[in-house]
C-alpha cells in the first residue's frame, strides 16, 4: 500500500508520504481504495434484491471501505509511519448527508450486511446534493444552513444511464450515479443514486430557502423538503415519484440484460420497500409491464409477488397519505393504475379502513404496499405485535401469512470496528478474532465476567473513549469536558415521542439539588445530539430549552463542577461514531409502544454503555437477553400506554391527563423551572412558555407520566456506577450479548423468510 500510496501522490500532487498535506493524503487513499474497490467482482446473482429507499445514511467511507477490504489495519500502520493518524486524514471527507434518522442509517447497514453475506443486492435511491441540513447552534437555537457534500474528490460515479421520467406534463431526463458497496471479505454491491442534471445549487438563498415550485432545479436539492406548506408537499411526491419511476426502469432494463423475461419478475427480481416513500414503485411497475405488452391482471400478479413493504413507525403523522389530485399533479401517469387498484380492493372489501383512495380523495400509501406486496414486515417484536394487534389490524385479520418481524440490526464493521478500535482490539486479544466474522461470538467475552483484570481493563478502554470525544469536542465546539464523569448521552432525532425534554427535566432536578447543596457522588455530564425537522416548533423549543440550560449552568461556577449539559452541533453519523464509545448511560425514554426499533440503542450497548430506558422498541429485546440486572428499565408497560390513548379516543376527558401529574409539587417544581426568571433572562419567553404550556395542558407523549419512575431508576444507575468492578460487568455483558442485533442476522433473515435469494 505504501508504494501505491507513494505513486499516487507523486503522480497526482508531485509530492510524497513525507511531504503531503493531509488533503493530498486523503486524495490519495480515496484513489488507492476506489481502484481496489474496482478490482472486487460485482456480486452476482439468479435473483437480485432491489432495496428501494429515500433515505442511505452511509456516513463518512474511507475507513469504513479500507476496513471491508481488509486494508485497514495497513492503512493505520502506514500513516502512522508518516505522523498521521487515519481519523485526521477521514476529517477531509464530507459526510453524505443522505438520510434523517435512523430509517436511513439501518438502510446503510443493510447495504454493508447484504454485501458481507455475497447478496446480490442493490440500493436505489437519490442523489441530494444538499443531503440534509446542517445544523448550527447559535443564540441558543437551530439554524439550519446548506450542506453540500459532492466534491470532485468523492465516492460518486457518474454513469452513462439515463431514464426519461414524466413528471407533471413534461418528461425529463435523469442521470443515474453509482457508489460502490465493498462486502466484508468479499465482492461489491452497488448503490444507485438518481439526479437530474438540471438541479442547480445556486437557487438556494437564505439558510436553506429556495423555490419549491421550479421542479426541473430543485428536484433533489435536498432530502425532505419542509412540507409545511403545499408546494413542499408536491415537491415530496415529485421526488417520490422520480425515485421509483427510475428505479422501475432500472430494474427492467437489467432483468432484461441479465437475460430473463420480464414476464417472470418475480422469479428474477425482488424490492424491499423501505417505509411508504416508494410506494409509487408498485403502480410504477405495473404501468411498465402492462406497457410491454403483460395484460394488467397478469401485471398486478407479477408485481405482488416481487414487492415487499417494511414498516417503520406507527405515529400517525409518519404515515403518508397524499390527496389525489397531488398525484394527478405530479404523477400523471400512474393515478390510473392506482385508481384501479383501489376498485379491485373495494370489490373484494368493505371496510372503509383498508381501502386505498379514501372518501376524500386521499392515497393512503401503505395501502398500496399491504394489498399489493407479499410482505409486511415491523422492525423489532414489540412493534410487530402492536401493528398485527392495532395499527394495521384490519390488515392483519385479511393477510396473516403476509405479517412478519424482522428484529433491526447493526453493522459491526462501523459502529464496533471501525469506530473502536481501542475495544475491537482489546477484544481480539482476549477472545481472538472470530467475532470479527460471527459477532455472536462477542458471547465468548462472558467467561471474563469475573475477571478484574478485564473488567479494570473495560474501564481504562471506556476513560480513553472519553477522552477522546473531549478533545474532539475541545477541538470543534471548544468545550471541554470532565473524563471522571458520568457521560449520559442521548442522541437521536429530536421528536417530542423520544422524550428528550424528560431527559431535560432531570438535569433540572440535579440542577435544583445542587443550587441546595445537595450534589452527586460523582460529577455528571448530559449530552445531547439532535436534529429538529425544520418547521417543528416544539422540537426547536425543546433544542432551545438544552441550550438555554447548558448557558445558565456554565455560567454558574458552583454547579459546572457537578453537572454539564452539553449539546453537540449538526449530529450525524461522524459525530455518532464519536460519541458512542465514550457513553456511560444510553438514554433510550421514548413512550412505551412509539420507538419502533431503535438502532442507536444497540450501538451504545455493543460499545459497553448500560441502556436506561423504557419498554419500547428493541429495548425490550435487551432487556430479555442482558437479563433485569444489566439495564435500568422504567415506566409504565406499553400495554397501559395503548389503553390511555385508547380511552382518551373514546372520550377526551379520559386517559392521560398532564393536570394530575402537575398537581404533585414535586413534579411541578420541574416543569416550572423551564419558565423560571434564571431560565427567562437567557431564552425566549416565546418558546419556554409554549414548551411550558403544551407540557402542562396537553403532553401528548406522558413525559409527566413517567418522570418520577425516571428520576428514580436514574439515580439507581449513577449511584449503581460507584462500584466501578460491578459496572463494568454490567457493560462486559451489554458487550458480550449484542451479537444478536448485527445487521448480519437481520440480513439473513430478511433473505430466509422474503427474499430468498
Ligand atoms: C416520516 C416523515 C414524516 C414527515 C417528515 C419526514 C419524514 C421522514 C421519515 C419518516 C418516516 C420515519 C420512520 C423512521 O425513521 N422510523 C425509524 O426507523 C428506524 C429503523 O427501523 C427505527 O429504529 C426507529 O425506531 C424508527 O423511528
Amino acid at each position: 500500500m505504501e508504494e501505491k500510496l507513494q505513486t499516487i501522490l507523486h503522480e497526482r500532487f508531485g509530492t510524497s508520504l513525507q511531504t503531503a498535506s493531509r488533503e493530498e493524503v486523503y486524495a490519495a487513499l480515496l484513489e488507492l481504495t476506489r481502484q481496489e474497490m474496482a478490482a472486487r467482482p460485482k456480486i452476482q446473482g439468479e435473483r437480485k434484491l432491489y432495496y428501494v429507499s429515500a433515505e442511505f445514511l452511509i456516513g463518512k467511507l474511507l475507513s469504513n471501505n479500507l476496513l471491508n477490504l481488509g486494508l485497514f489495519d495497513e492503512a493505520r500502520t502506514v500513516l502512522s509511519r508518516y505522523g498521521f493518524t487515519l481519523e485526521e486524514i477521514e476529517e477531509s471527507e464530507l459526510e453524505p448527508s443522505l438520510g434523517n434518522g435512523g430509517l436511513g442509517r439501518l438502510a446503510a447497514c443493510f447495504l454493508d450486511s447484504i454485501a458481507a453475506l455475497g447478496l446480490c443486492g442493490d440500493g436505489v435511491g437519490l442523489n441530494y446534493h444538499e443531503g440534509l441540513f446542517y445544523q448550527r447552534l447559535a443564540g441558543n437555537r437551530q439554524c439550519e444552513e446548506k450542506n453540500p457534500w459532492i466534491t470532485p474528490e468523492s465516492w460518486l460515479t457518474r454513469t452513462d444511464v439515463h431514464f426519461p421520467v414524466q413528471l407533471g406534463e413534461k418528461t425529463v431526463t435523469s442521470t443515474m450515479y453509482d457508489i460502490d458497496v465493498p462486502g466484508w471479505k468479499g465482492g461489491r454491491n452497488t448503490l444507485h443514486l438518481f439526479d437530474l442534471d438540471t438541479v442547480d445549487d445556486g437557487i438556494i438563498g437564505d439558510g436553506i430557502s429556495f423555490d419549491k415550485g421550479d421542479i426541473e432545479r430543485c428536484l433533489t436539492l435536498f432530502l425532505y423538503p419542509d412540507d409545511s406548506d403545499e408546494a413542499g408537499r408536491l415537491l415530496r411526491v415529485y421526488q417520490q415519484y422520480f425515485m421509483v419511476s427510475n428505479t422501475a426502469q432500472l430494474i427492467l432494463k437489467e432483468t432484461e440484460e441479465r437475460g430473463y423475461d420480464v414476464r417472470d419478475l418475480h422469479r428474477h427480481v425482488v424490492v424491499q420497500i423501505n417505509d411508504t416513500h416508494p410506494t409509487m414503485i408498485i403502480p410504477e411497475l405495473i404501468r411498465l409491464l402492462t406497457g410491454r405488452g403483460l395484460t394488467m391482471d397478469e401485471a398486478i400478479s407479477e408485481v405482488e409477488q416481487t414487492c415487499a413493504y417494511t414498516n417503520h413507525t406507527i405515529l400517525a403523522e409518519a404515515l403518508e397519505k397524499w390527496p389525489i389530485h397531488y398525484l394527478e399533479q405530479a404523477a400523471p401517469a400512474i393515478v390510473p393504475i392506482i385508481r384501479e387498484l383501489d376498485r379491485r380492493v373495494r370489490a373484494k372489501y368493505d371496510g372503509e379502513n383498508v381501502q386505498i383512495i379514501d372518501k376524500d380523495d386521499v392515497v393512503h400509501m401503505a395501502h398500496i404496499d399491504i394489498h399489493y406486496g407479499f410482505s409486511v414486515n415491523g422492525v423489532a417484536a414489540l412493534h410487530t405485535e402492536i401493528l398485527k394487534r392495532s395499527e394495521l389490524r384490519p390488515f392483519y385479520e385479511l393477510y396473516p401469512e403476509k405479517f412478519n418481524n424482522k428484529t433491526n440490526g447493526i453493522t459491526f464493521r462501523r459502529w464496533l470496528l471501525d469506530c473502536n478500535p481501542p475495544l475491537a482490539d482489546y477484544l481480539a486479544g482476549l477472545i481472538g478474532p472470530a467475532f470479527r466474522d460471527d459477532a455472536s461470538r462477542l458471547e465468548d467475552l462472558l467467561a471474563y465476567q469475573y475477571d478484574e483484570k478485564v473488567l479494570l481493563d473495560l474501564n481504562s478502554i471506556k476513560r480513553q473513549a472519553k477522552r477522546a470525544l473531549s478533545a474532539y469536542l475541545r477541538e470543534t465546539q471548544g468545550i471541554e469536558l470532565d473524563a471522571h464523569s458520568i457521560f449520559d448521552i442521548q442522541a437521536k432525532r429530536l421528536h417530542e415521542y423520544k422524550r428528550q425534554q424528560l431527559n431535560l427535566l432531570s438535569a433540572i432536578y440535579f440542577y435544583l439539588e445542587i443550587k441546595e447543596g445537595r450534589h452527586p457522588v460523582r460529577p455528571i455530564t448530559m449530552i445531547f445530539g439532535a436534529k429538529a425537522a425544520p418547521a417543528y416548533v416544539i422540537a426547536k423549543d425543546i433544542i432551545h430549552l438544552i441550550l438555554c440550560l447548558s448557558e445558565l449552568i456554565d455560567s454558574d461556577p458552583e454547579v459546572r463542577k457537578w453537572l454539564r449539559v452539553v449539546m453537540v452541533e449538526n449530529y450525524n453519523v461522524t459525530k455518532a461514531a464519536k460519541l458512542i464509545p465514550a457513553c456511560d448511560i444510553s438514554e433510550q425514554i421514548s413512550l412505551a409502544s412509539k420507538e419502533a426499533s431503535g438502532t442507536g440503542n444497540m450501538k451504545f450497548m455493543l460499545n459497553g454503555a448500560v441502556t436506561l430506558g423504557t419498554l419500547d422498541g428493541a429495548n425490550v429485546e435487551i432487556r430479555d437477553l442482558v437479563g433485569e440486572e444489566n439495564i435500568a428499565i422504567f415506566g409504565k408497560h406499553p400495554d397501559e400506554v395503548i389503553r390511555l390513548y385508547d380511552e382518551k379516543a373514546k372520550d377526551p376527558a379520559a386517559g392521560y391527563n398532564p393536570a394530575e401529574y402537575y398537581a404533585d409539587p414535586e413534579i411541578a417544581r420541574l416543569v416550572d423551572f423551564i419558565v423560571d426568571d434564571r431560565l427567562l433572562a437567557i431564552g425566549c419567553r416565546e418558546q419556554l412558555e409554549r414548551l411550558h404550556h403544551e407540557l402542562v395542558t396537553k403532553d401528548w407523549f406522558m413525559t409527566l407520566l413517567d418522570l418520577k419512575d425516571y428520576l428514580a431508576a436514574k439515580q439507581r444507575l449513577i449511584a449503581a456506577y460507584e462500584d466501578r468492578k460491578a459496572w463494568a460487568k454490567m457493560s462486559l455483558v451489554n458487550i458480550a450479548k449484542s451479537g444478536f442485533f448485527s445487521s448480519d442476522r437481520t440480513i439473513a433473515e430478511y433473505n430466509r423468510d422474503i427474499w430468498h435469494l
